[in-house]
C-alpha cells in the first residue's frame, strides 16, 4: 500500500483496502523503525477490543491507528487514549452529533440518563518502551462513522454517525481531523485533561467500574493525569486506572 501525504495532517498515512488490524500494521510498521505513520484501513478482518475482545469493523468505517514515539515514561500511555478520544469527540461535534466521552476509551451519544449512551468509538492503546522511556505507542481508533448499527454486535447499544445525522459523512474530513486534534493535543499535554474534562459523560455521575479484581461505586469526580479517574465511594476517593466502566442512574 502506498504511502500518501494527501491529509494535512503531520503524518504520513497508510491506506489499505482490507487488513486483519490497523493496530498489527502499525506495529509492524514500528518494528521497522517507523514514526509518526497513521494506517487507515476501509475494512478490518482480524480487529480487536481491550482484553482481545472482539471489535466489528466494516466497510464504512474510520479504522485508524496512530504510531508515534513519544519522549515520555510508559506510564503516560494512557494520556494518549484520551487525547485521542478528546480528538474523536471534537471531530464528530463538528460533523454535529453531541459525542461525549465515557472513561476510559469510548466516545457516546446519549448517555445522559441511559446507561453510558450508544458507542460510537472504541480506542486501544498499545506500546512498547523501557523502564523510562516509550520506544513505541500505538493508538487505535474505531469510529463508527458510515456503518450500519445492525451490522455491529447485538449486545452493545453501538450506533454510528450515519445513524444520528440520517446522511453519510465525509470520512476523509474526519480522518483528517482527529488527526489533526490529535497531533495539536499531544504537542500540548497540559491541554489534554481540561479538553477531556470538557467533553466528559462520565463527571458527575455514579459509576459502577470492573477493574481487574475489584469492582468501584461511586461517584466520578474528576479525572487525574496521566488517565485515572477519581471515585468517590463509601469508603473514601478511589483512584482507579483501568477497567470497564459503566454508568448508573443517580441513586
Ligand atoms: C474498544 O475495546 O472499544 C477498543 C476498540 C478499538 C478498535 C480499533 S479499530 C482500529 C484499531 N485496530 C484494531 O484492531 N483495534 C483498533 P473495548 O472497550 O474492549 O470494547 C469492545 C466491545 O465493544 C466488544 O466486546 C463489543 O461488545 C463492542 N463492539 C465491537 N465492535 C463494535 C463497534 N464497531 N462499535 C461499537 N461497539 C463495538
Amino acid at each position: 500500500p502506498a504511502i500518501a501525504y494527501g491529509l494535512e495532517a503531520p503524518v504520513a498515512v497508510e491506506f489499505h483496502d482490507s487488513v486483519g488490524s490497523t493496530n498489527d500494521r502499525a506495529r509492524e510498521l514500528a518494528a521497522e523503525g517507523a514514526t509518526d505513520v497513521a494506517v487507515v484501513a476501509d475494512e478490518q478482518t482480524d480487529s480487536r477490543g481491550r482484553l482481545d475482545r472482539e471489535w466489528r469493523s466494516p466497510r464504512g468505517g474510520v479504522w485508524l491507528s496512530i504510531l508515534v514515539r513519544p519522549d515520555v515514561p510508559p506510564a503516560h500511555a494512557p494520556a494518549f487514549t484520551l487525547a485521542a478520544a478528546v480528538a474523536v469527540a471534537r471531530a464528530c461535534r463538528e460533523a454535529g452529533v453531541d459525542a461525549r466521552i465515557k472513561w476510559p476509551n469510548d466516545v457516546v451519544v446519549g448517555g445522559r440518563g441511559a446507561r453510558g449512551g450508544r458507542k460510537l468509538c472504541g480506542i486501544l492503546t498499545e506500546m512498547e518502551g523501557e523502564a523510562d522511556r516509550v520506544s513505541w505507542l500505538v493508538v487505535g481508533i474505531g469510529l463508527n462513522a458510515n456503518v450500519d448499527p445492525d451490522d455491529l454486535p447485538g449486545g452493545t447499544d453501538a450506533t454510528s454517525l450515519a445513524r444520528e445525522l440520517g446522511r453519510d459523512v465525509d470520512r476523509r474530513v474526519l480522518t483528517q481531523r482527529v488527526l489533526e486534534e490529535f497531533d495539536d493535543l499531544t504537542a500540548d499535554p497540559d491541554s489534554v485533561l481540561p479538553a477531556w474534562r470538557e467533553h466528559a459523560d462520565t463527571l458527575g455521575r455514579r459509576v459502577r467500574v470492573e477493574t481487574p479484581g475489584d469492582v468501584v461505586e461511586g461517584i466520578a469526580e474528576d479525572v487525574a493525569f496521566p488517565g485515572a479517574l477519581l471515585v468517590d465511594t463509601d469508603d473514601g476517593e478511589v483512584r482507579v486506572t483501568t477497567g470497564d466502566c459503566e454508568h448508573l442512574r443517580p441513586a
